[in-house]
């Protein structure tokens, strides 16, 4: 397909609560989308990258930035596009896997919406609705933790995810069992919060084996594999991998060293969806369970997420929750859950679109990418 331009659009969605992990508190999630434009169709895509580099070196600003000084030449150029073709195209640009992704997808999702095949389909997805669950970021205390939550379990959610961190570990998760008991399917994310920690930090992490937690996620740093993995020789509960498995080359070292036993996929973490699925492939093979990421994404990410988690090896809930967890007002038809589980749109492509009124209200910036400039 020839890209006759590219829109970025820089969106100002309020959260209706603040999320705050060790690597963000966002009050704001300032998004940032892709819109496609070629002659048969237009495709949307969404940079799930936060406001400030506090979860990986990426950034809106510098993604917006990346997209129309480096990236966005590189397919205006070419008479024939493909999303297969987006990856090799960007390839001599080092990093920024964020900014690929959503490039990558709205070329997907335009390809796909001219040829009427859903995303899913394309992806070689196995089911129509898949199980999802909630992050809970941290809270100012055990009873206000306890307090959100419950909220979330009356609207039917059946998996939590809590922040952790060192002095703030066992015993918020010690107060979640015990309020909740073990029907409530719970895990934990440090976000690499115990690295370098001393002794009687990660001897936190080992009290946390008597809770029967689903997974302990990215407890170390990014590039401690070996830490990782003699972590894991010590702990009962299996260690899940985030921000460390940034390609598909890393999820089989990862793998193969024993540093993880489950992993966390998200397209923008890796560089694009197609990537996505090559390391959903080589965890299939390995018989390592994986579950779909979050980034507070709009209705947009939310729903390529989606249809990411249709594959048959996510078998864990992923951090893709309702959009009113979110926001009030979504950029696309709300998504919902019930009981856990969230139907996948219909649909060509992605299966949704922004509404234009609500485009019109939470965009703050457009930027028109084209050849002639
Ligand atoms: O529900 O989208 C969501 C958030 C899920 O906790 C979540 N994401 O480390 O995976 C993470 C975490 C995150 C939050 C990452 C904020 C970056 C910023």
């Amino acid at each position: 397909m020839k890209i006759e331009g590219l829109e970025l659009l820089r969106l100002r969605m309020p959260l209706v609560t603040p999320f705050r992990s060790s690597s963000a508190s966002e009050a704001v999630r300032d998004a940032l989308l892709v819109r496609v434009v070629t002659p048969s169709a237009e495709g949307w895509g969404e940079c799930v990258a936060l406001s400030h580099p506090t979860y990986t070196s990426e950034y809106v600003d510098g993604a917006a930035s990346i997209m129309a000084t480096y990236l966005a030449p590189r397919l205006l150029v070419h008479n024939d596009v493909t999303g297969e073709g987006v990856g090799p195209l960007l390839a001599d640009v080092q990093g920024h896997p964020m900014a690929k992704a959503a490039l990558e997808m709205a070329v997907l999702d335009a390809e796909l919406r001219a040829d009427g095949e859903s995303l899913a389909a394309r992806l070689g997805g196995v089911r129509d609705r898949v199980e999802v669950g909630v992050a809970v970021g941290f809270e100012p205390s055990i009873e206000a933790l306890l307090e959100v939550i419950a909220g979330h379990v009356d609207d039917g959610y059946r998996r939590v995810k809590l922040k952790i961190a060192p002095g703030w570990d066992v015993e918020p998760v010690a107060a979640v069992r015990e309020r909740f008991g073990h029907d409530l399917a719970l895990q934990v994310d440090a976000n690499s919060s115990y690295a370098g920690a001393d002794r009687s930090a990660l001897a936190a992490l080992d009290a946390l084996d008597d809770f029967d937690l689903v997974l302990v996620e990215q407890p170390l740093a990014v590039d401690d594999l070996v830490g990782h993995a003699a972590l894991g020789a010590d702990l009962r509960t299996p260690i899940c991998l985030d921000e460390s498995i940034t390609s598909t080359g890393a999820a089989e070292t990862a793998i193969e060293l024993g540093a993880c036993s489950v992993v966390n996929i998200k397209a923008g973490r890796v560089g694009g969806v197609l990537e996505a699925v090559r390391v959903h492939d080589v965890c299939r093979q390995r018989g390592v369970p994986v579950w779909c990421g979050g980034m507070l994404e709009t209705g947009i990410g939310r729903a390529a997420n989606l249809a990411l988690a249709s594959l048959e090896g996510f078998t864990l809930p992923g951090d893709i929750s309702a959009s009113r967890r979110y926001f009030d007002v979504d950029v696309t038809p709300p998504f919902e859950q019930v009981g856990g589980w969230m139907d996948l749109p219909a649909g060509p492509g992605i299966g949704v679109e922004p509404l234009e009124g609500v485009l019109e209200e939470v965009c703050v910036h457009r930027q028109w990418l084209s050849a002639s400039g």
